[in-house]
């Protein structure tokens, strides 16, 4: 265990990524400082958000990253990057980043320095005795969709298969489990289906629950190169920089999508817009669902959403009208007591028109983190490694096979989602965490009592770039970890490709890359030895390939990262022997032209071209059950209903990245903003600027507020990404997702 420690630590002097390094003619800077000429140049696919765009990272000669630009020639992002791919290098050179181990001291209270092998021995030491003394399900992980795929599969199979651990989940249940659910109902596996050529292949564009323009701009500016003239819808209460660009804006009541698509499907049915010889050989509910809809009459539909009667036609006339309609949701939706239902009312509506498989179409949903997808597959905390089912024995037998496990080291049972997780440490059943690349004690949903639940554990260990995070100052013990940019391995964005993301600068002090340090913990427990072949992210990446034959995500025709990255990434599936028809000529072809066009091979695929489903018989699957309660409603005492989302684009989450960084600071508010409608304002006697008190039935918090007609009345619009924030929201979860619903609780507001 020392030597693995001392080699890791030696390593991270050694060589970076030189040898895939493209040198380029002298630059003839001969003026500059050795140490900033650009020498070489290395690509890597950015660490924020889930488009993936590719960034080129100019090296100078000692293989250390200088500065990057957008990637001019990659299918993603096409020469563009957002403020935060231009800034990525930027928070790595914060001086609030973890460089070392931090004990807390029992006597003092204090966090010190310790190093990595007395961390190591206490992290063991109180995991194995929390098992010992209340059994070995009282510890648990939360972990991310931002870091790498190899990385996640390792946390995974090293907690469950090496350390005996059950309970595990991530971010994405924040996130993405409502997606992950209704895909895997409907579809039969967690497939979005397509490719981001069909942003500029559609005639119709309904955006329901998202703000591209702001949470995905290089998506939205694949949206601005469509030349079909389409319709663009957006669907979101408040009037977003995306809705104010749309050609038709659906401004309806937060939270009653499910009513309001259930009256859309009505609409077209009762057009007669159904594509009868699809449904009839790709589906199978289709009559059931009829029959449920033919209640929601556009009166109805109108009283419960707030939609005019006429806008409801003219949404189903788009629909039935159009050729190529895509469907586009995100956290409006995913983000709901009812979120699965709704996310499946949306994949109704594209199977009952027919628009799925073909170019311009699709039910999509975006994803948000840079790994999102990766966690969704390879996370292990809903489904087995490579999206295999935990209670089936012939798929425990078939992946234990592949790892070269007995098959009694894997669970026969899923463990807890986020929020039991949490009530089962404020039960005391669960006692020592281990938290990963996410900061809860900012994120979660009512964050009075999370924060409280998290003072209830015996032992909290935090992995994170940064000490200052609000986990962090909660933790017994503070890992130190490498971010994105000082570590290689993949991403999985949000249309299914892979991109590679490389070391191009070296992570301060003993900071170690959250790989290294999961390897030196399966030392330091003495599981080590089942995760010899998992020596390097190269070498798990083989793993995960083997974990994916046969599956829908099959991507055994994806030789190693040279390969990525020589193809501008690869979307999966991919499978072995295929590599041959590559779409290389087509994509250069279209990269000339300045336009997209459909192509399908190695550079562009969507799912389904042929109608055949991930369900044993082939189908599709029309899912639904009847709409039911906010589960916090407004009344005379709390009359507001208070919905939350991104501020902008040069913010992420909860700061600890773009905060770092001078350039994004000047791009977005630095304060805790709340938007409120001018009659509202006017009502109260409230002013822009002014300082007002948010108060709902668990917390008051103040912010700064902005008079706007983008909410409306009765609304009012916080950003996440002040850490207060969350104390207001009102713990609700879908039944199916356990994900929670951020963005609708009862406030009321008045001058602080
Ligand atoms: N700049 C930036 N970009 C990001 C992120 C970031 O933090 N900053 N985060 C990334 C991540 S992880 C994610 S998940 C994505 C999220 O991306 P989005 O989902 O697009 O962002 P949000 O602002 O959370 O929510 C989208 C919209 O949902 C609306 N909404 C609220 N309630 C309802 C409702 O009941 N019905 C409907 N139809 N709409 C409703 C909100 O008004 C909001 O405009 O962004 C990703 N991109
Ligand atoms: N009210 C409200 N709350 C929300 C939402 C909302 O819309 N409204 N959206 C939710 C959604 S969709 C999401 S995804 C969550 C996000 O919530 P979080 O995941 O809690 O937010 P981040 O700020 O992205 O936290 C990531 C942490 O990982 C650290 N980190 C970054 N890279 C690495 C790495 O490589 N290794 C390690 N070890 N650490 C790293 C960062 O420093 C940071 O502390 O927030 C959710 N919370
Ligand atoms: S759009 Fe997303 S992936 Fe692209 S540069 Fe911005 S944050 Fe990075
Ligand atoms: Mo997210």
């Amino acid at each position: 265990m020392s030597s693995a420690l001392d080699q890791l630590l030696h390593a991270r002097t050694g060589p970076m990524t030189s040898d895939l390094v493209q040198r380029p003619a002298d630059f003839g800077l001969g003026q500059i400082p050795a140490r900033l000429q650009p020498a070489a140049t290395a690509k890597s696919v950015c660490g924020f958000c889930s488009t993936g765009c590719s960034l080129q990272v100019h090296l100078n000669a000692a293989g250390e990253a200088i500065n990057l630009s957008p990637d001019p020639d990659h299918p993603v992002n096409l020469g563009m990057a957002c403020p935060k791919g231009w800034e990525a290098l930027t928070p790595l050179a914060a001086p609030d980043r973890a460089t070392v181990p931090l004990l807390r001291n029992a006597a003092t209270g204090q966090l010190e320095p310790a190093n990595w092998s007395r961390a190591l021995e206490r992290f063991a030491s109180e995991f194995k005795r929390i098992q010992r003394d209340h059994g070995a399900h009282a510890i648990a992980f939360l972990s991310t969709g931002q870091i790498v795929t190899e990385e996640m599969a390792l946390l995974g199979a090293l907690f469950k298969f090496g350390m005996g651990g059950l309970h595990c989940d991530s971010n994405t249940r924040q996130c993405m489990a409502t997606s992950h659910v209704a895909y895997k109902q409907s579809f039969g596996f967690d497939a979005p289906p397509f490719t981001y050529a069909d942003f500029e292949e559609s005639d119709a564009l309904v955006f329901i629950g998202a703000n591209p323009c702001l949470a995905h701009p290089i998506m939205w500016q694949r949206v601005m190169r469509n030349r079909r003239a389409p319709e663009i819808v957006v669907v979101d209460p408040r009037r977003t920089e995306t809705a104010q660009a749309a050609t038709l804006h659906v401004a309806l009541r937060p939270k009653s999508d499910l009513t309001f698509l259930y009256g859309l499907a009505h609409l077209l049915i009762a057009r007669g817009a159904v594509k009868t010889d699809f449904v009839a050989a790709h589906t199978t509910g289709f009559d059931a669902f009829a029959a449920f809809v033919a209640e929601f009459t556009p009166d109805r539909v109108a009283a419960a959403t707030d939609v005019p009667v006429a806008t409801l036609h003219r949404l189903a006339a788009i629909i039935a009208e159009r050729e190529r309609v895509s469907f586009w949701w995100t956290m409006g939706v995913n983000q709901s007591h009812e979120a699965t239902r709704t996310a499946q009312a949306i994949i109704n509506l594209a199977l009952l028109t027919g628009n799925l498989g073909r170019p311009g179409t699709g039910a999509n949903s975006i994803t948000g983190q840079c790994n999102a997808m990766g966690s969704r597959l390879f996370g292990n905390a809903t489904s087995l490694l490579g999206g295999y089912d935990t209670a089936t024995p012939a798929h425990r037998a078939h992946v234990a096979g592949l790892l070269g496990l007995d098959p009694a080291l894997i669970p026969d049972r899923g463990g807890y989602a986020y929020d039991q997780i949490l009530d089962a440490v404020d039960r005391g059943e669960i006692k020592g965490l281990w938290v990963i690349a996410t900061n809860p004690a900012h994120s979660w949903i009512n964050q009075s009592r999370a924060r409280e639940i998290l003072g209830k554990l015996d032992f909290l260990v935090v992995q994170d770039m940064y000490v200052t995070t609000e986990t962090a100052a909660l933790a017994d013990l503070v890992l130190p970890a490498a971010g994105w940019g000082e570590k290689d391995g993949t991403l999985i964005n949000s249309e299914r490709r892979f991109g590679v993301v490389r070391k191009v600068a070296r992570a301060p002090g003993q900071a170690l890359a959250d790989f290294s340090i999961f390897k030196l913990v399966a030392e330091a427990w003495g599981c080590g030895d089942r995760f010899r072949e998992w020596s390097s992210p190269a070498a798990v990446f083989q793993i995960l390939k083997r974990l994916s034959a046969g599956q829908p995500c099959d991507f055994t025709g994806i030789e190693d990262y040279a390969a990525i990255e020589a193809a501008g990434g690869i979307q999966w599936p991919w499978v072995e022997n295929r590599s041959a028809e590559t779409g290389d000529r087509k994509r250069s072809e279209s990269l000339k032209s300045g336009f997209r066009t459909p192509v399908s091979g190695l550079t562009e695929r969507r799912l389904f071209a042929d109608g055949r489903f991930f369900h044993p018989d082939g189908r599709a699957r029309f899912l639904f059950d009847p709409p039911r309660p906010v589960p916090e409603p407004t009344d005379d005492a709390f009359p507001f209903t208070l919905l939350t989302g991104r501020g902008s684009s040069a913010q992420w989450h909860t700061g600890s990245r773009t905060d770092k960084s001078a350039v994004l600071r000047k791009l977005a508010p630095t304060v805790q903003t709340v938007e409120i409608h001018p009659d509202d304002a006017a009502g109260l006697g409230l002013f822009s600027g002014q300082t007002v008190a948010i108060r709902s039935r668990r917390a008051t918090v103040n912010a700064v507020a902005v008079v706007t007609a983008t909410v409306q009345r009765r609304q009012l619009f916080m950003p996440l990404h002040f850490p207060e924030m969350n104390r207001l929201t009102f713990p609700a979860f879908d039944p199916h997702s356990r994900q929670p619903s951020y963005k609708a609780c009862a406030v009321a507001v008045a001058p602080a």
